[in-house]
Formats: structure tokens, sequence, C-alpha cells
């Protein structure tokens, strides 16, 4: 009879923590998560997903050094996922500092805790496409080298090199997906796809407040969150560890993500103007949806990520199962739909 493994994930309150706590769980697994002390102690993602009785919390916070060693020395850990980060970029500039010690030195915090007290233990590092910033190299590719534009990506970059050192040095089981962004109705409000659906959902109920962006021309490789988490435990499958791309390999600018998104919601979008004078106005309705200010722009921007994940799917078998306009409705329709349940009304239309 095959033993039943134990995984501890760092970061499992979060949009991926959660889609990975549930893949676990399905495949069998005992789950542990690591959740910070906060006012609110509810995991609403793992509740969404109908597993939060199913795993098993423990107070954990990734500057401190005797979290990660209360936990190695509690629970027999077999695969170890760090995925808990400062993770939005814009708030980076704000918390250089925090993001270089939670996103860099956070790992390094992990991995000689693991080299000390669990050195068979598989680890695996939330690495970024951030980290190719203003990228020479289209598509990317694992090699491509790395010009971070913001203290995440540079701090991703620290985490990432880190890994792949501990590995070298110590032989470890440490792998790296470098994940181009993936999203999904559980992604953070914050995020720039989160912010545009719930915004024309809410439009779309009647509310007269536009969606406020900035960068429309930055494109992305979008991606749905739960393909990615098959991916990343893949990863931890293999013999032998490595770093790996997850992406579909279509980019798109945040205005495409919107005009999917307003399509997805019975909208049209016709575009006018320029820099923080354009306008996304809705044909059907006349409606203005969308603004520009300089509010929402960087101090340093990635402009277009595009990832090629032939090693991925050559090695792990792994393909994205949904593209970019799929992805855009799927959003839009849950965030329609729990506006509706919140003031009584039916589900969206399709
Ligand atoms: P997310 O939804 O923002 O979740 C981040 C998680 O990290 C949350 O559970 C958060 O806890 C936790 N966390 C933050 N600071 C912590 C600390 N100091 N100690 C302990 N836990 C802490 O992010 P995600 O989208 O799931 O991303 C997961 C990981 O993948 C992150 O490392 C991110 O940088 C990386 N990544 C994401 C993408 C993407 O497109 N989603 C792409 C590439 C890489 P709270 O709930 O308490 O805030
Ligand atoms: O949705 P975003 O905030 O995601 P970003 O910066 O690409 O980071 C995400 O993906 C990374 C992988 O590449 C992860 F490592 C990271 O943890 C996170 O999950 O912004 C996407 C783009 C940016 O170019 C931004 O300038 O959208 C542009 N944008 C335009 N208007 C906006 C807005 N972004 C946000 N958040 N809000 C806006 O109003």
């Amino acid at each position: 009879m095959a033993l039943t493994k134990t995984a501890f994930i760092t970061g499992v309150t979060g949009q991926d923590g959660a889609y990975l706590a549930k893949l676990l769980l399905d495949k069998g697994y005992e789950v542990h998560g690591g959740v910070r002390r906060t006012s609110d102690l509810r995991a609403t993602r793992l509740e969404a997903l109908g597993v939060a009785g199913d795993v098993r919390l423990h107070d954990f916070e990734l500057g401190e050094l005797n979290n990660i060693h209360r936990i190695l020395k509690k629970v027999r850990i077999d695969e170890f996922y760090n995925l808990a980060a400062q993770s939005f970029v814009g708030t980076s500039w704000d918390l250089p500092i925090y993001a270089g010690d939670i996103n860099g030195l956070g790992v390094a915090r992990i991995l000689d805790s693991l080299r000390t007290l669990s050195p068979e233990t598989r680890f695996y590092q939330a690495s970024s496409s951030e980290m190719f910033g203003r990228a020479e190299q289209f598509p990317q590719v694992e090699t491509t080298r790395f010009h971070p534009r913001s203290p995440y990506g540079v701090a991703k970059v620290y985490g990432h090199y880190i890994t792949v050192n501990y590995r070298e040095s110590f032989g470890m089981h440490a792998s790296c997906g470098i994940l181009f962004n993936h999203e999904s109705p559980l992604r953070g409000k914050e995020f720039v796809t989160g912010k545009i659906t719930l915004a024309l959902a809410a439009i779309a109920h009647g509310a007269d407040t536009p969606c406020v962006l900035g960068n429309l021309d930055a494109r992305r490789d979008w991606g749905f969150a739960g393909d990615y988490v098959d991916g990343i435990w893949r990863m931890l499958q293999q013999d032998r560890a490595d770093d790996y791309i997850l992406a579909t390999g279509v980019t798109s600018s945040v205005r495409d993500f919107v005009g999917y998104a307003a399509e997805a919601l019975g909208m049209d979008i016709e575009w006018s103007g320029e820099g923080i004078a354009e306008r996304g106005v809705d044909r059907r309705t006349g409606r203005t949806v969308v603004t520009v200010s300089e509010e929402f722009f960087r101090p340093a921007e990635v402009e277009r990520l595009q990832g090629d994940a032939s090693k991925a799917h050559r090695v792990l078998g792994w393909t994205p199962t949904v593209e970019v306009r799929e992805l855009a409705a799927m959003m839009a329709r849950h965030d329609y739909d729990v506006i509706a349940a919140r003031s009584g009304q039916g589900p969206a239309r399709s």
C-alpha cells in the first residue's frame, strides 16, 4: 500500500495556495499550510474551494526563522511548496525592504532550515516571469537573461538563484517554477484582471463608476491558476530537480483583457483618446466603462511578457487548458454572479 505523502504550503490562503491544496487533497496528500495571524482568521479561498476543513493550518510568518523550524520539527514533510510572498508588484516600491526580506531572504530561511533539519524534503520555489522584466528575447525561455523592473522582481531573482544554489551546493531536490501571470475567480482584486472583472461586473449591474486603470498597453501572458498548480506539482514528481517556465505562449494587452471581459458581460467597448485621455465606452449603452489615471502607472514598467513552456510540455507533460478570452469570461461571470447573489438576483447571461 502506498504511503500517504505530506505537503506543506506557505501562502496557503492565497490564490495558488488554495488551488494547490485542493489538487493535493484530491491526490490523497495530507496537506498542511502556513497562515499569518491576522485580525481575520477565515481562509476564504480554501472555503470557496470547499477544502477549508481539510487543510491543517499552522501559524506561519516567513520573516521568522523559528516559525520554519517549529514546522519542520513538528511535521515530517515530503514536499514543501513556498508560495508565500509580498506578491503585488505595485506595492513593492512602497515596501522594498520587506519585499527583499520575504521574497528573497525568506527563501534562504526555508532552504537552510530544510538543509539542516529535513534534507530529503523536496522543495518548490515560486519564481516569476517578473524576473525577465525588460526582456531581450521573445518568447522568454528558462535561459533568457533576467532584468527585473521592480523591488518585487529583484527579490524574486534572489529567491530563484538561492534555490538553484542550494540544489547545486547540497544536492537538494529544489525546483523553481518560473510562472507567467495566472488568474482565476480567486485572484486578488488589486491585480489588473481581478480589478477589471469586478468593476465591469458591477457596471453590468448598473454601477456608474468606471474602472480606472493605468498602462493599457502592458502585455501579459495570462493563464488559468488551476492549470498552473498542476504544473507545480509535476515539477516535484521528477527524479531530478530543475527549473521550468509555465506559460500559455499568448500575450495580450490590458486593453484586450478589458475587451474580453466586457464581451462576456454583453458590452462592446469602443476606445478613443490617447494616454491618460483614453476612454473605453460601451457602444450599446454609451456609458464610460474605462478611464485612465497616472495613479496606476508604475515607476518602471514590464511592457511585455510572453513565455515558451516547451520544456514543461516536453519533460512534465504539462499543457495549459484555458485560453485568455475564456479566462476573462470565467472571471467576469463569476464576479457578476457574486454581485447578483448579494443583491438577490439571478446568474450571469452567457
Ligand atoms: P497571493 O494570492 O497574493 O498569495 C500570497 C500568499 O502569501 C498569501 O497566502 C499571503 O498570506 C502569504 N504571505 C504573504 N506574506 C507572507 C509572510 N510574510 N509570511 C507568510 N505568508 C505570507 O499570491 P498568488 O497569486 O497565489 O501567488 C503565489 C506565489 O506565486 C507568490 O510567491 C507569487 O509571488 C508567485 N507568482 C504568482 C504569479 C501569479 O500570476 N499569480 C506568477 C508568478 C509567481 P495572507 O493571506 O495573510 O496575505
Ligand atoms: O495584474 P498586475 O498587477 O500583475 P503583474 O505586475 O504582472 O504581477 C503579477 O504577475 C507576476 C508574474 O509576471 C507575478 F510574479 C506577481 O506576483 C503578480 O501575480 O499588473 C499587470 C499589468 C502591469 O503591467 C500593470 O502596470 O497591468 C498593468 N496595469 C494597468 N493598469 C495595472 C493597472 N495593474 C494593476 N494592478 N492595476 C491597474 O489599475
